[in-house]
């Protein structure tokens, strides 16, 4: 069939939306309609050639929501009519990592997923006769594109696309980073350092989850009254204030119980870490860094307690709990449409990344 895309030809040009060939579903395969995808300052770092596994020219887009319109042969947990979110953290359920019950980083199909292909080792896209790559097992910014079975979330049918969309990324990986992985308890305080379409939905989780203090930490000051909106009780800009380590650590009566990296950005890691609590605090990396970027910091820092971690897709398993996620919002548990700033036409994808590179949006939404 032919499908309209959004295709990144080369890194740092503008996608070009164009009509690709897509081949159908194979046995353990499905047909996915995308009606709305998010777009994701990991979408942006690829495009910008940061990533060291871009590869190009590929289909980018991994924040999406739609429905299934075919399914390949073996194929028992999805028919067509099902509305899903595909997932680029897949759950096999039955790989080393999906049994440990210890992460949601499954291994099943990781190899080709990181190549751009599909686990038979072949692209269903292609343009003028040529094969376009997959991207992150997702490629959302097609209109239709084919994922294993294993990487699609059913969720219910009430649930908007246009908003959901957002659960398929940026919303589980800040609500679950707290959830999941740093395990917030009531009372703790936290510091989220960028404000962005990560970081609020950290905010949000930590609300959620009873923390005390939640710290905000963003260069751009207009940042403020969105944290504040979504529970931040203190903003720090890094602009305003001497040394912002110490100012954290002075604020919240020696540190962060809880820190959260959602810059990407590995000056603002070590920040992180350095501004926990001395005996146990815990800084988690959410943020993305460019190829070759290390982290560093004083042994001394890890001798003395604190702890560093990092988490992908906020250690969902997506077939398990990002259904759950989607019935949080329904259920007003958590919110997601003020975070929606913008919502474009696949024409207008590249305005979506102008924006995010100027801190206009929060997230803009590509409808199909
Ligand atoms: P975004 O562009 O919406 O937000 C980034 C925010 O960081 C902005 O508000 C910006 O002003 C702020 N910022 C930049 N430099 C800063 C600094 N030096 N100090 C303080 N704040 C600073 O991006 P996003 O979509 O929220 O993504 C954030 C990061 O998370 C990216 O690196 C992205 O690739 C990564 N990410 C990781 C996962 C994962 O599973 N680990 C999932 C999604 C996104
Ligand atoms: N390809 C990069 C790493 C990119 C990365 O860490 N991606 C996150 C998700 S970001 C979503 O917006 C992730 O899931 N990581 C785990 C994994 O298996 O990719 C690189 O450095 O090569
Ligand atoms: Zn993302």
């Amino acid at each position: 069939m032919k499908t309209r895309a959004a295709v990144a030809f080369e890194p740092k040009k503008p996608l070009e939306i164009v009509e690709v060939d897509l081949q159908g579903p194979k046995a353990g395969e499905v047909l996915v309609e995308i009606m709305a995808t998010g777009i994701c300052h990991t979408d942006a770092y690829t495009l910008d050639g940061l990533d060291s596994e871009g590869i190009f020219p590929s289909i980018l887009g991994h924040e999406g929501a739609g429905v299934v319109r075919e399914v390949g042969q073996g194929v028992t947990s999805v028919k067509p009519g099902d509305h899903v979110i595909p997932l680029y953290t897949p759950e096999c359920r039955q790989c080393k990592a999906c049994l440990s019950g210890k992460t949601n980083l499954c291994t099943a199909i990781r190899a080709t997923q990181g190549q751009g292909l599909m686990p038979d080792g072949t692209s269903r896209f292609s343009y003028k006769g040529q094969p376009i790559f997959h991207y992150m097992g997702c490629s959302t910014f097609s209109n239709f594109t084919v994922l294993p079975e294993i990487a699609v979330a059913r969720i219910r049918e009430d649930a908007p696309f246009q908003t959901s969309c957002y659960i398929g990324c940026g919303v589980t990986t800040g609500v679950g980073a707290v959830v999941n992985t740093a395990k917030v308890s009531p009372g703790d305080n936290v510091v989220v350092f960028g404000l962005g379409g990560i970081g609020l939905n950290v905010i949000q989780g930590a609300k959620m989850a009873g923390a005390d203090r939640i710290v905000g930490v963003d260069i751009n000051p207009e940042k403020a009254e969105w944290g504040k909106r979504f529970g931040m009780t203190d903003f720090v800009n890094p602009r305003d204030v001497g040394n912002v380590v110490e100012t954290l650590v002075n604020m919240l009566d020696g540190g962060a119980d809880y820190s959260f990296d959602c810059t990407g950005n590995t000056e603002v890691m070590r920040q992180a870490l350095e501004c926990c609590h001395r005996g146990w605090g815990t800084s988690i990396i959410i943020g993305v860094a460019e190829a070759g970027k290390e982290i560093s910091t004083r042994p001394f820092q890890l001798v003395t307690g604190r702890n560093w971690r990092g988490t992908a897709f906020g250690g969902a398993k997506g077939r398990t709990d990002v259904p759950k996620i989607v019935d949080w919002y329904m259920n007003g548990k958590i919110e997601i449409d003020p975070m929606i700033t913008h919502v474009l036409s696949l024409e207008e994808i590249n305005k979506g990344f102008h924006l995010m590179h100027a801190g206009e949006s929060i997230r803009s939404v590509v409808v199909y």
